[in-house]
């Protein structure tokens, strides 16, 4: 019988292999996917974007974790796409013109995929161009810029700037993030929203998309 709580909790231990078992074990027992999904590996997910919260969990710990919810994601997604199951919204994230630093970003496109959001992750040293093509050729609920370097803050406003020239700011929500970054900076350049954290950009873009 699937024990989807023993999914959860594999995914807070970070235990790939028990979490590809167990997904495995509930796909062949015909457990439906948005069970398996909302009921184990996010369910697990979430827990650990609480714990990261309040720091009961660092950062390894939540990449471990990540990683292994990834590895019953990567059993469910093809049955994901059969199933026509709606992800809650679309994000576009990169790091943004001029920086290299991915592992902040990388940890909130995890925890964002985790929160069943499709994320589109356009990597770091991301031009306002590259944001506006995206948001055009795919479309976007949300735009996440993230900065670690207190001279590449300004690329965030650039990256803003350019969407609204571009026609397409009304049709996306931009939020912001990265150790320099604050709210108060992202009322100044017009974002819709800053988090501070992994797990606060997962509640922020379910606020955002309403
Ligand atoms: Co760099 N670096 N670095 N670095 N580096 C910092 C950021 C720095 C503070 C170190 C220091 O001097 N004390 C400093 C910036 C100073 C400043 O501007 N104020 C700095 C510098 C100066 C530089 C270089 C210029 C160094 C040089 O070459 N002279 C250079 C720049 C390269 C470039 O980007 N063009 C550089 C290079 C590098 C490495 C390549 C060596 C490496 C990056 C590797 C990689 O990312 N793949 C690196 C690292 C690792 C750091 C530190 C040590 C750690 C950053 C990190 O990953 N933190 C950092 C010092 C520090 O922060 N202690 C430093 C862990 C990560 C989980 O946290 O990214 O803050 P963070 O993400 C958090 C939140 O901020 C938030 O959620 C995450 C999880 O909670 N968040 C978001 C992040 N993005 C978000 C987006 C959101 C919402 C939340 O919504 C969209």
């Amino acid at each position: 019988m699937a024990d989807l709580q023993a999914l959860g909790e594999a995914v807070i231990a970070g235990d790939r292999d028990k979490v590809a078992k167990l997904t495995q074990e509930a796909v062949d027992e015909s457990v439906g996917v948005e069970d398996i999904i909302n009921e184990g590996l996010i369910a697990g997910m979430n827990v650990v974007g609480v714990k990261f919260k309040n720091n009961e969990f660092y950062v390894p710990e939540v990449l471990i974790a990540a990683r292994a919810m990834h590895a019953g994601m990567d059993i469910i997604k093809p049955l994901i796409v059969e199933s026509g199951i709606e992800p809650r919204g679309k994000v576009i994230i990169g790091t943004v013109k001029g920086d290299l630093h991915d592992i902040g970003k990388n940890l909130v496109a995890m925890m964002l995929e985790g929160g069943g959001y499709e994320v589109v992750d356009l990597q770091v040293d991301v031009s306002p161009e590259k944001y506006v093509e995206s948001v055009n050729e795919m479309g976007a609920n949300v735009v996440a810029l993230s900065a670690l370097l207190t001279t590449t803050m300004p690329s965030m406003k650039d990256t803003i700037d350019a969407l609204s020239e571009a026609g397409v700011r009304d049709k996306v929500k931009v939020m912001i993030g990265g150790a320099p970054v604050t709210q108060s900076y992202a009322d100044e350049i017009g974002a819709d929203g800053y988090a501070p954290d992994a797990a606060s950009a997962v509640d922020l873009a379910a606020e955002l998309i309403g």
